[in-house]
């Protein structure tokens, strides 16, 4: 291929890629298969590979993003990013209505009502329709060059329709959804990993990353509301850049009010807080803007905030109850984690009787004490969690609290991460951290053991019949029996399900292990790769990250379990119990479902992963999340935002007996 050719090539490689993810993620209406789109990419990356001088900054290859970064430059803005002034109440919404009809003096003003998008501010320039930089906030004048961060968001262009406008600066929100928040937290907490308290903080978090590939994982989305320069465009208000947002193809608020009275704002504020809780993201509030810009004008500015738009913010529920103890809750990979004990009260919808802490950091810098008058939030899908005290309230009996210098469970000294914040049992063989290995070993997701719940678990460790996973293949009827509560029939059925679980795939062995930042994704990723626990057990750090989805820190961590020798023991044990090491080739049931994408939601009758296989087995794809490209959604009891989704696509829904008749 001469560079002649292959600068043809790669442009019109670009303008189709561009083209199906227009289709697929703004429109919602794929043409195309994503391996044929892998193919189109895959072409082009090599293209751009032999010459790099036809590498576009634009090109949809750099969505996944290059080397890591130092730091960040700083992009000083050209308009100003503002931020918003604040009301909590709805006599501040109308005294806000009638400070505008004062500085306008008229009585009706045209307003929009937008959700306020509970994530991180952003703005976005593009010339000549090419995504040019991106950059944060920062102080409102300058603000971190975001730009290889912000090309992972899927749905944001980096090249704009040739039909729209093509030069000007957007303002908008990168936010996590909620369903991807939950499924990042709960992939985190399988892997021995640090929960995010929030997807605003998570989104926060993702963007200050350094290197593009980790940030291309984390489910970050985007919204725009807003215009810093409309590039010579003649927009007269807030609804002409509503109007420009469609044109460019870019996202702009699901759900958007007008009103031109303080009781119409009202109303529209009531209406979006009964709606919100359908709204992919997390909402705090609405935002009130006067609609013309030549009113906006008129209005100006204060020194941080303009005069013609306000916040209006959500009360998050919130209670006050009384701090009863701190527990210290023992994890799986030895972490010592606060959970307050509450007096029981009622909050959005359900009582609470506890509450995270975090760590025992932030229970220092809240000054918690144990007695205290506590105020708890549960905002939307958000573990509950202490915000305050009332300090007013205490009497003098409160106590404070002290973090542990030792387990509570075991009396080892503790340890503390480089960071001071976790908290950590080293203690391998701690009661405590081995009843949450079994848990997790035998839990749904990985070897799927059914029956042997918490308190089979808890007494198979007290009784010390169990010390680590492999003693689970040692256990026979007769050992059985020392169990309290615990029938014949019981025992049967455990004795039954251990044995089974034998013949388990290796990966679900491999998530099993608990091993430090592996989850089910990524042992799945292993065994693909290496094909057997040998093969990745003998593995370098080098031939670690090779694996797709393995970083690093997931290799070193991965290596230095291969090389501890009591894993090695532990991985004996298990083999000569006659577990499976190496992965089966999987043989094709049918081809019945060739061509098709599933999304999995709800309880089925069998756990997930079993499902996804049996489809795979048929042809078919299993993916994680509804989009255009969904042919059915297998949707089992208790489905829930992806079932909405799916019905707003159009999406096929099926019931678990209709899919089995299918295959
Ligand atoms: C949001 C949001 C934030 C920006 C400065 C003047 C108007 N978080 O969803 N800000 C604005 O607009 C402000 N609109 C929004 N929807």
């Amino acid at each position: 291929m001469t560079h002649a050719e292959a600068a043809t090539r790669a442009a019109f490689l670009r303008t189709e890629l561009h083209h199906h993810n227009r289709l697929y993620y703004v429109e919602a209406r794929p043409v195309i298969s994503d391996k044929d789109f892998d193919l189109l990419l895959r072409e082009l990356q090599e293209i751009e590979q032999r010459f790099p001088d036809l590498l576009t900054p634009d090109s949809p290859t750099q969505r996944v993003g290059g080397a890591p970064l130092e730091g960040f430059t700083q992009i000083r803005h050209t308009v100003p990013m503002m931020s918003l002034d604040n009301t909590y109440s709805e006599e501040e919404l109308t005294a806000f209505f009638a400070r505008v009809q004062k500085g306008l003096a008229r009585e009706t003003i045209d307003c929009v009502i937008e959700p306020k998008v509970d994530g991180v501010a952003i703005t976005i320039r593009y010339e000549n329709g090419v995504l040019k930089h991106g950059a944060t906030r920062g102080d409102g004048q300058t603000g971190d060059d975001v730009t290889n961060n912000l090309k992972t968001i899927k749905r944001l262009p980096l090249r704009l329709p040739e039909t729209g406008p093509q030069t000007f600066e957007v303002r908008g929100e990168v936010f996590m959804p909620k369903a991807g928040f939950a499924k990042l937290n709960k992939e985190r907490e399988e892997a021995g990993e640090p929960l995010f308290a929030n997807p605003r903080n998570s989104t926060a978090g993702t963007l200050k990353l350094l290197d593009p590939k980790i940030v291309a994982k984390r489910p970050l989305d985007i919204v725009f509301y807003g215009l810093a320069d409309a590039g010579g465009m003649d927009l007269q208000s807030q609804t002409d850049v509503h109007a420009l947002l469609e044109a460019a193809g870019l996202r702009k608020a699901d759900l958007i009010w007008r009103a031109d009275s303080a009781e119409g704002l009202l109303a529209a504020i009531r209406e979006l807080d009964e709606q919100r809780k359908s709204l992919p993201y997390e909402t705090d509030g609405a935002v009130i803007k006067v609609n013309s810009f030549t009113d906006q004008r008129e209005l100006g500015v204060t020194s941080k905030a303009p005069r013609w738009a306000i916040a209006y913010k959500y009360q998050p529920e919130q209670a006050e109850t009384k701090l009863l103890a701190i527990d210290i809750q023992v994890g799986r990979t030895g972490a010592l984690t606060p959970v307050a004990r509450l007096e029981p009260v009622f909050i959005s919808g359900s009582t609470v009787s506890n509450a995270t802490l975090h760590n025992y950091e932030e229970i220092e810098r809240k000054d918690i004490r144990v007695g205290d008058i506590v105020v708890i939030e549960k905002a939307g899908e958000i573990i509950p969690a202490v915000v305050s005290v009332k300090k007013e309230r205490r009497n003098g009996g409160e106590s404070a609290v002290i973090a542990p210098t030792h387990c509570p469970v075991c009396g080892t000294a503790v340890h503390r991460d480089e960071e001071q914040v976790v908290i950590r049992c080293p203690n391998p063989h701690c009661p405590e951290v081995v009843k949450r290995r079994i848990e997790h070993f035998v839990c749904r997701g990985a070897m799927d053991i059914s029956g042997l719940g918490e308190s089979v678990v808890a007494q198979l460790v007290d009784l010390k019949l169990v010390r680590d996973v492999a003693d689970l293949y040692a256990l026979n009827e007769l050992l059985l029996a020392r169990l309290e509560r615990v029938g014949t029939k019981s025992i049967y059925n455990y004795l039954k399900a251990i044995e089974s679980s034998k013949q388990q795939d290796p990966w679900r062995l491999v998530f099993g292990l608990g091993i430090l930042h592996v989850g089910a994704g990524g042992a799945r990723k292993l065994l693909e790769h290496f094909g057997g626990i040998d093969a990745i057990a003998k593995a370098s750090v080098e031939e670690l990250v090779q694996c797709p989805d393995i970083g690093e820190i997931v290799a070193v961590s991965i290596h230095a379990w291969f090389h501890d020798p009591v894993n090695l023991q532990l991985l004996d044990r298990l083999r000569s119990a006659g577990l499976n090491f190496t992965q089966k080739a999987v043989t094709a049931a049918s081809e019945k479902l060739n061509g098709t994408t599933w999304v999995i939601t709800g309880t089925l009758s069998e756990d997930r992963e079993t499902i996804a296989d049996l489809i795979r087995s048929h042809g078919g794809k299993v993916s994680g999340s509804v989009s255009g490209k969904t042919t059915y959604l297998l949707a089992g009891e208790e489905a829930g935002s992806k079932l909405d989704k799916a019905k707003k696509l159009g999406v096929k829904v099926l019931a678990e007996p209709e899919f089995r008749a299918m295959i």
